[in-house]
């Protein structure tokens, strides 16, 4: 049994990979519910009191609230703060280096106690009470237990007909594109869940988008599911966050997790070679032969500038290693760049970009030369297996120097 320790000290938020860690039975809770918030100053006593009043009557000692804040202007978290010493149950994190409804989540359970990781949204539309049936699934041995509009008992209040038709329409793309991740629940959408910490241990989630329960059926290794109804109530107090962006994070979200979770990542697991990033670099690279190429040609050409051809073509590729750089910073390793996004670091990278790419060159001309005079005779599709050869040194290279996570706790 534990009493938690919490002499109003703020949580520190993990940075790095968003992985669960393993469940360590040192610090054993049952249950560790997280709640994340943005602009919720008006709600958070409130939730806060419903929460503990609930859990203290089923599983008293036996379970937290982690609030995760993101810094909110209006002081969220310096409220929730001040609650801590009336609410020993209560746990705050304030985020300040990232933002997000998905990853404030996993970084909530990252620091969890809990054998089982829940959430809940912080404005009181998802009715508190709910979560003794949840928590009555949970322990009869469900792995996951979702709060559904669309069960027995479920309902969406006064959501009028473009509201509704947007959600569903949401919903039957996403059949569409991830029927075996979608068709598992009848309320996928849900932000009011409760998963097993086994389920998801060591898998790395991903923040895209406003939708973690599909993360976690998507990515986690999650059996037996159960739904209970309930009504998602009008917002009393504060504004919802939702926005247009949120679609399309959406639709990138449902693509990526398609990407990630299909044949050919699986694939590309076994072989312990990232054929998706592997992919995404040779079309920048693809991308380069245009730039290069449009490059030379109005440095070069007798009809543009006419400038001497070593020369235009030393800037053509130059330009074009810039314009990979830009893109494979943006694009293919966009998620470990994402976390070393100082100026510093990204010049540094480009260097090593640059100096990899510029060995390569090298080495695309040694293999030239040694498949055309010993192997094949033919300067093509020498050239073709030389690329080759470059493109996987580039790749394999940069992966391991340019674009290297280095983990800082
Ligand atoms: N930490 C954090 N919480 C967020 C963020 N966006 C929304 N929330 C919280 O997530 C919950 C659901 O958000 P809300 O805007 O009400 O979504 P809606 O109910 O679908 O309209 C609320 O508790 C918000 O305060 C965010 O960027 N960071
Ligand atoms: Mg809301």
């Amino acid at each position: 049994m534990s009493m938690i320790d919490n002499t109003n000290t703020l949580l520190s938020a993990p940075t790095g990979s968003l992985t669960i860690p393993q469940f360590s039975d040192r610090n054993y809770l049952l249950f560790s519910l997280v709640i994340p918030t943005y602009q919720e100053r008006e709600n958070i006593e409130n939730i806060v009191t419903i929460l503990t009043n609930l859990l203290d009557e089923s599983i008293p000692t036996e379970y937290e609230l982690i609030i995760v804040d993101d810094d909110s202007p209006d002081g969220t978290w310096e409220i929730a703060q001040s609650l801590m010493s009336e609410y020993p149950q209560l746990q705050v994190m304030r985020r300040q280096g990232e933002r997000g409804l998905s990853s404030a989540v996993i970084r909530g359970w990252q620091v969890a106690k809990g054998e089982i990781l829940g959430v809940i949204d912080g404005d009181l539309q998802h009715p508190p009470h709910t979560i003794l049936q949840m928590l009555d699934t949970m322990r009869k041995g469900t792995d996951l237990a979702v709060a559904s509009r669309h069960m027995d008992g479920g309902g969406v209040s006064s959501w009028n007909f473009v509201r509704r038709f947007l959600s569903r329409g949401a919903q039957l793309l996403g059949l569409i594109i991830l029927p075996e991740v979608l068709g598992r629940v009848s309320d996928p959408m849900s932000g009011y869940f409760m998963v097993r910490r086994s389920c998801v241990v060591s898998t790395t989630l991903n923040p895209v988008g406003y939708k973690i329960l599909l993360e976690v059926i998507g990515r986690g290794n999650v059996g037996e599911i159960t739904e209970v109804g309930y009504v998602f109530c009008e917002r009393k107090q504060g504004e919802s966050k939702v926005n247009w962006k949120q679609y399309v994070d959406y639709i990138h979200h449902l693509v990526r997790l398609r990407l990630s979770t299909g044949k050919l990542a699986r694939f590309s697991k076994s072989m312990g070679f990232p054929i998706g990033r592997f992919l995404r670099f040779g079309l920048v690279g693809l991308s380069g032969v245009f730039v290069d190429m449009g490059v030379l040609y109005l440095l070069s050409d007798p009809t543009t500038l006419a400038l001497p051809l070593t020369r235009s073509k030393i800037i053509a590729g130059e330009i074009a290693i810039f314009n990979n750089f830009l893109w494979n910073d943006a694009w293919t390793f966009a998620d470990v760049a994402m976390q070393q996004r100082e100026w510093r670091q990204r010049l540094k990278r480009f260097i090593k970009f640059n100096l990899i790419c510029l060995a390569g060159l090298v080495l695309n001309v040694l293999v030239l030369n040694l498949v055309f005079n010993f192997i094949l005779p033919n300067r093509y599709i020498a050239n073709l297996i030389a690329i080759a050869f470059a493109t996987i040194w580039n790749f394999w290279v940069n992966l391991k120097l340019s674009w290297r996570v280095t983990q800082v706790k």
